[in-house]
């Protein structure tokens, strides 16, 4: 039924206390690696125990939606992260949700759900590992043997028990360290641990005020998001485009140039960037973003640990 839909994996697993997974998410907040994310030091009682978040739940089941596409933005001048290039995710990956949760309760009649996509306290990879849709890589991203790492994450959780596959996957990391090499700003400073501060993704996308003369040059040529660790990885050399018409990259961000953010008003920022995730970061910090990517294409400077603000 889910394939159908069009999800690419799924796992089924039972709500249960988080343990270890919840005692490394309460370090990592105390090591301040959330930055300025208060949102995640928010609800932590819930996001470790979805029962509080959704009273009565008894079933997670995790899907991953591929998002894969070659990256066509004709432009050298400046990066967008491919899954930004596309319809906003949360709408897409939610509707489908939606629409598995009619379907279930077609068949087992009264259960109630949440459809979850990056949108609640919760924490999307922990529970997709349970439920077997792949293994955490060192870059932090869930991987399937199949699809990869290009792929987002959608929760449903359930008010009825229901049969799980309890079938986690090895992890096939193996002793690569490629990910952790590749990522220009050290921001995996150790396996599995991102020190969120450092991540252009965070500093880009996240982080709200302006930028000191460090992070201006943490951000390299990404003007949203940032996909190295991803494109580095052995696990991603055969990944299919995606098939969903929904996630195809958008024509008119294809041509886009750094300086062409600069010169955006309100109102054509809403008109490109309504429907997409770059929407959310608001016209005030793609300027911003812009300003320092094309300082750093001028002057080929980008950054490194060493220049490092945290
Ligand atoms: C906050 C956040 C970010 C932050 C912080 C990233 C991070 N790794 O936490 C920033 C802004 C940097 C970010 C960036 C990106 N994100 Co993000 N992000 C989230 C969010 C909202 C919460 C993640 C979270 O809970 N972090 C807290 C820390 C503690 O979690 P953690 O990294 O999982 O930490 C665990 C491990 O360190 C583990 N651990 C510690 N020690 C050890 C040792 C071993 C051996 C093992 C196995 C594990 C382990 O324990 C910790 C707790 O379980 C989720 C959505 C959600 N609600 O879950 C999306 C999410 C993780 N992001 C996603 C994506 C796509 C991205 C980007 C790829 C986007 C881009 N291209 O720019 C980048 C990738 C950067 C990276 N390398 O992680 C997807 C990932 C899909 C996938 N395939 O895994 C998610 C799930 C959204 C979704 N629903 O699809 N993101
Ligand atoms: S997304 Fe970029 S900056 Fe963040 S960990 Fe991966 S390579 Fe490093
Ligand atoms: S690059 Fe290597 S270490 Fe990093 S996630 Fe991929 S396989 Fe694992």
């Amino acid at each position: 039924m889910a394939k159908k839909i069009g999800f690419d994996a799924i796992g089924i697993v039972p709500v249960a206390a988080l343990g270890s997974e919840a005692r490394a998410f309460e370090q990592w907040l105390q090591q301040d690696f959330h930055g300025d994310m208060r949102y995640m030091k928010n609800h932590f009682e819930k996001r470790v125990s979805p029962d509080l978040l959704f009273p009565g739940a008894k079933t997670v089941i995790s899907c991953a939606v591929n998002y894969f596409h070659r990256d066509k933005k004709a432009s050298q001048n400046g990066k967008i992260s491919i899954y930004a290039q596309s319809l906003d995710y949360h709408f897409v990956v939610k509707q489908m949700l939606n629409e598995l949760l009619e379907e279930l309760q077609k068949i087992i009649g009264q259960v109630q759900g949440q459809a979850i996509v990056d949108t609640a306290p919760f924490m999307d990879k922990v529970w997709a590992v349970r439920a077997g849709i792949g293994w955490r890589g060192k870059h932090t991203n869930l991987i399937n043997r199949k699809i990869g790492s290009y792929f987002f994450i959608g929760s449903l959780l359930l008010d009825a028990a229901i049969p799980s596959n309890d079938s986690a996957q090895r992890n096939f990391c193996g002793s690569c360290t490629a990910c952790i090499d590749s990522c220009p700003t050290k921001a995996i400073v150790a396996p599995y641990q991102i020190d969120a501060r450092k991540c252009i993704a965070y500093l880009n996308i996240e982080s709200k005020p302006d930028f000191n003369e460090a992070e201006k040059k943490m951000l390299g040529e990404w003007l949203f998001g940032c996909d190295i660790c991803q494109q580095v990885c052995p696990w991603n050399r055969f990944v299919q485009e995606t098939k969903n018409s929904l996630l195809q990259p958008k024509k008119d961000l294809a041509n886009l140039q750094t300086q062409d953010f600069l010169q955006l008003t309100k109102s054509s920022f809403k008109t490109l960037f309504n429907d997409t995730v770059i929407f959310r970061t608001g016209l005030r910090r793609m300027k911003r973003n812009a300003t320092a990517v094309s300082e750093n294409i001028k002057t080929r400077n980008f950054g490194s640990a060493e220049d490092s603000a945290t």
